[in-house]
């Protein structure tokens, strides 16, 4: 298959070279910095994936490029912009996969296509929680950081037709490909995770093992327990017991690993927090809620933004 990854950073560089490995024909679409690393040395994996791939970059796709698929990994803060790019630049609608942290991602991608001039976007988009986990090093190289999975909606009405078609591009490459039931569920139970873990690592300038350790593993559980009420009140119901073993599970799986917000921080480059923390708190404004702890987060999180790592304290 010909597929394009749009906003080809860590985790959309590591899907292409493992796709272009598997005799896919794959075009990264970048930041000009990594595109011209690409296209003259080549994307170097490092970790547990693959080596160095040959593979086609550009900033823009190529007229005669037409793909049957495309990943959409950019940011989420880059998401509507690179949306409304992407129906300009593959004019005719196909499979398009969301694989981003955070809430409410679907419906921002679809109004910027529609608007773009895709039509029945539902039919193409298809949502994802992706637990793959790799790391930008630097322009043309990225580090697969262990193992994950990749979660889909199992194929239902009105996007069944993409949704297969992605499962069979994905399924058999170096992470796991699952399908779930309940998709909007697990959108959730990353987001808690998220907001509990992402902002406590950014703050602090921590691994995310040392979560496990106070005085961070109360503040995550705090940012956690906001979260989970804030879903409740949407009607995603989280135990208490099963969604704290979860934070476990992850700390523990991940804990050698700067999180992705961490990494943005580090880089002075904008953070997530708005789609993560930011959303579960306009959410539970809208159920009046009140949510100290991660009110606190985002805004000391957006304060940090830009501002060099020492300027946060201890970093390990
Ligand atoms: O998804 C992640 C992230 O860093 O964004 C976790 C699960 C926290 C792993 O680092």
């Amino acid at each position: 298959m010909r597929v394009v990854v749009f906003g080809a950073g860590a985790i959309g560089s590591l899907f292409g070279a493992s796709l272009a490995h598997g005799g896919h024909e794959v075009l990264l679409i970048g930041r000009p910095d990594h595109v011209a690393a690409v296209r003259a040395h080549g994307l170097r994996i490092t970790g547990s994936l693959v080596d160095t791939v040959e593979l086609p970059a550009a900033t823009t796709v190529p007229a005669d490029f037409a793909p049957d698929a495309v990943l959409l990994t950019s940011k989420t803060f880059d998401l509507a912009a690179a949306a409304s790019l992407l129906a300009i630049e593959v004019p005719k609608p196909v499979p398009t996969l969301l694989p981003q942290n955070g809430l409410g991602v679907e419906d921002e991608v679809a109004t910027a296509l529609a608007a773009g001039g895709w039509t029945h976007t539902e039919r193409w988009i298809v949502r994802a929680v992706n637990s793959v986990p790799a790391t930008l090093l630097g322009p043309g190289e990225v580090r697969a950081a262990g193992t994950g999975e990749l979660l889909l909606g199992r194929p239902a009405s009105p996007n069944a037709v993409a949704t297969r078609t992605l499962a069979r591009l994905l399924r058999g490459r170096e992470f796991k490909l699952r399908y779930v039931d309940d998709l909007p569920r697990e959108i959730w139970r990353k987001a808690i995770l998220n907001a509990a873990i992402n902002p406590v690592t950014a703050l602090h300038g921590v691994v995310n093992g040392r979560l496990r350790e106070e005085p961070y593993h109360t503040e995550s559980l705090a940012l956690l327990q906001e979260a989970v009420t804030v879903a409740r009140a949407e009607g995603v119901k989280f135990r208490d017991k099963e969604i704290r073993a979860d934070l476990e599970r992850v700390l523990t799986a991940t804990a050698e690993n700067r999180s992705s917000m961490l990494q943005d921080l580090d880089r002075g480059r904008r953070t997530e927090v708005q789609a993560i923390s930011g959303e579960v708190l306009r959410r539970g404004l809208a159920h009046d809620l009140d949510l100290p702890a991660t009110r606190r987060a985002v805004e000391a999180v957006r304060s940090f933004s830009g501002r060099p790592a020492a300027s946060r304290g201890q970093s390990s």
